[in-house]
């Protein structure tokens, strides 16, 4: 059950990237420099790979808004792939295209090559890794940033930021470490956080295990590319029941709290605090430096493909993090008070 719903489409090599989302009340001022800042933050970051340099990503929408609004029908965004120009034979859809250019059959551990070709039964892992590429983040960014326009209307704001590089606790570091894996041909991941405030009481529900939002937002950030480490507020191991719970105070007639270990989210539901989620990215899997891999044609030991890559991309991953945040955010207001209008919203939000 969705409210705020939307399918993605595109190849990492592909024409352009699209997405249609459903749901959005009519009438929400859709701002096109946001989105595209938005999109400039996730091309960001020291580490990317010469992709970044061939992109610059923007948005184009096609429908659902007119005169600057939302008008309540579907929303279509698109971002084109500059770097289409240079893989228009590879990437074609017409059949008498075929070609070997660009085939390739060495899995590459840790990518989704192997079983993405053993569940589709693809001989050329192109057809697996167009798809599983990050590159199909850049939509998911678009998506959010028009999660982030409702959500701003109701006083709502996220934020998110890189905590650690590798073995590198401090930013003054995090370059260092980043150009110590690119001379070794090597990646490295990191850990980043993303806030979110302003956010009501009762977003999610106790009642059903699929309704907690902390199940939710997990999801949404487990399956970025590359994550593989998702934690709401303090990480608990080690604590007492006593240090550990967040405890109730009243001041001037309202509860407060003096620490926030919960993350903003008790029972499944939000409890009016700010929403910390922390998240892990692995190492990037594609590198200059082969593993060891085996030939999907051969069946003989090999090195694993290498395709130009980032060296590193914790901070877009983080940008990408708080895009998803937004859209389950904006899937669980509309959930919970309706509205086919921002007006309509409104006046449901404000009358609780
Ligand atoms: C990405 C675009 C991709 C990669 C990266 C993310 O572009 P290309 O494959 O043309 O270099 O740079 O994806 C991966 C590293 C990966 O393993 O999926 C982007 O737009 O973020």
């Amino acid at each position: 059950m969705n409210k705020f719903r939307f399918l993605t489409a595109g190849e990492s090599h592909g024409k352009c990237l699209t997405a249609i989302i459903e749901g959005m009340p009519a009438g929400v001022a859709i701002d096109v420099e946001f989105i595209n800042n938005e999109l400039k933050r996730r091309q960001q970051g020291y580490g990317r790979g010469a992709r970044m340099q061939i992109e610059t990503d923007t948005v184009e929408i096609t429908s659902g808004v007119r005169f600057g609004k939302t008008i309540g029908s579907p929303i279509t965004l698109v971002v084109k792939n500059r770097d289409f120009e240079s893989w228009q034979k590879v990437m074609s859809v017409a059949p008498e295209d075929i070609t070997d250019e660009k085939r390739f059959s060495t899995y590459r551990p840790g990518h989704a090559d192997y079983a993405g070709s053993v569940k589709y039964q693809q001989s050329d892992l192109r057809n697996i890794l167009e798809r599983s590429s990050a590159r199909k983040t850049a939509i998911e960014v678009a998506v959010g940033a028009v999660a982030k326009l409702l959500l701003k209307e109701l006083g709502i704001e996220g934020c998110s930021k890189v905590l650690q590089i590798g073995s590198a606790c401090c930013p003054d570091k995090f370059k260092d470490e980043v150009d110590i894996m690119r001379g070794k041909g090597n990646t490295v991941g990191g850990r980043f956080v993303v806030t979110y405030r302003g956010l009501p009481v009762g977003l999610g529900s106790h009642v059903h295990w699929d309704r907690g939002i902390d199940g939710k937002l997990a999801q949404a950030v487990m399956s970025i590319p590359a994550v593989k480490v998702v934690e709401i507020g303090t990480n608990p191991l080690g604590f007492t029941g006593c240090d550990y719970h967040d405890e109730m105070f009243v001041e001037n007639g309202e509860i407060t709290r003096k620490t926030n270990h919960a993350g903003g989210i008790e029972g499944g539901m939000t409890n009016g605090e700010e929403v910390v989620i922390y998240g892990v990215m692995k190492p990037i899997p594609t590198m200059r430096t082969p593993l060891k891999t085996v030939d999907a044609d051969t069946m003989e030991e090999t090195e694993a493909h290498f395709e130009r890559s980032d060296v590193c991309a914790v901070e877009a991953c983080s940008v990408v993090a708080e895009a998803r945040a937004a859209w389950v955010f904006a899937d669980e207001i509309l959930l919970k008070y309706g509205g086919d209008s921002l007006e309509e919203l409104k006046r449901n939000y404000s009358a609780t």
